[in-house]
């Protein structure tokens, strides 16, 4: 049975290869990329059982993304959608640490996903349904299958996660926060960067806001902080996470990592401040290479990061 239902846009995935401007690039990496199915993955190596709904275009974009995560071991019902291709995202590196992404996705079939593409008895069935705020931003249709698929899960007692994964390209911070105010209560497990949390809630300390956050409804409450770490507040208690130290090639995931990690150990029943540290684990192996999941652990390699001092495993 699935532990774990999620849904959104996923993309084909073009990275230049070269760094500089976009237009001097030669040769690309194919791949893919999306929020939530970059979480399916991670929960799923963790060992959870995961479905992920989507829509793709016909196209042998919609094929890669199908069989990309089949071969993850995801359930993926990416259903075609012959009137509308698979969205593009194209990463850059502008300079060796910056890294630049573009999205070709207005109409495409990733869009136009509508509350009558997810099965209710999946959702309803499920112990977790994770959604990111990418996806109210992509249309009307997929604003009400967000809503939809919380009703769903609420009425059957399924937690509820967000992710914020504010997405400037798609909306503004006021829109975005108007949306965010709205479903906030009905959200059981937030995750949020500190600049996103303030979308919602206005407070100054990072503590202060985790706190008027968990006032509007989450019962966790889940800030990241980057390279700085990451704090939780449950229950009244807050616990912060120091960082892994990890060589950065690409952040692009860190967060979808993070959101991961944490959801995996919950679903697994461990205790608050392990899935902290698994959490900050995923985020840090997420950031070790190119890509923005291929570098996803599985359980066995979360403590290759309490690593030797010569950096071998052997
Ligand atoms: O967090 C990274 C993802 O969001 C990325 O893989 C896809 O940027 C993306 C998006 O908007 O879905």
């Amino acid at each position: 049975m699935t532990e774990l239902v999620t849904f959104g846009e996923t993309m084909a995935l073009f990275a230049a290869r070269r760094t500089g401007p976009l237009r001097f690039a030669r040769d690309f990496d194919l791949g893919l990329g999306g929020a939530e199915s970059n979480v399916a993955i991670g929960v799923a190596r963790l060992g959870h059982d995961v479905t992920w709904i989507g829509r793709v275009g016909a196209d042998e974009f919609g094929d890669l993304i199908r069989a990309t995560l089949a071969g993850e071991g995801v359930h993926a019902h990416a259903i075609p959608d012959p009137a509308a291709p698979t969205g593009l995202m194209i990463k850059g590196r502008r300079t060796a640490d910056l890294i630049d992404v573009r999205y070709y996705r207005r109409d495409s079939a990733g869009s136009r996903l509508s509350p009558a593409d997810l099965d209710p008895g999946l959702i309803r069935a499920a112990r977790v349904l994770h959604v990111s705020a990418i996806t109210p931003a992509l249309s009307g249709s997929a604003r009400e299958a967000v809503r939809h698929a919380i009703c769903e899960a609420r009425s059957a007692g399924v937690t509820v996660s967000l992710d914020v994964n504010y997405r400037r390209a798609l909306w503004t911070p006021e829109e975005a926060g108007a949306w965010l105010r709205e479903v906030v209560g009905e959200v059981d497990v937030l995750f949020a960067t500190e600049a996103e949390g303030r979308l919602i809630a206005d407070a100054e300390g990072a503590e202060e806001l985790a706190a008027a956050l968990a006032g509007l409804g989450p019962r966790h409450v889940l800030l990241k902080f980057g390279a700085e770490g990451a704090m939780e507040l449950s229950g009244g208690v807050v616990r912060r996470a120091e960082p892994y130290r990890v060589t950065e090639v690409d952040s692009v995931g860190a967060g979808d990592a993070f959101a991961a990690g944490w959801l995996a150990d919950w679903l697994a029943g461990a205790e608050p401040g392990q899935r902290l540290a698994t959490a900050c684990a995923a985020g840090a192996f997420a950031v070790t290479s190119q890509g923005d999941w291929e570098s996803l652990p599985r359980r066995a390699d979360l403590d290759l990061l309490r690593r030797p001092a010569d950096g071998v495993s052997r």
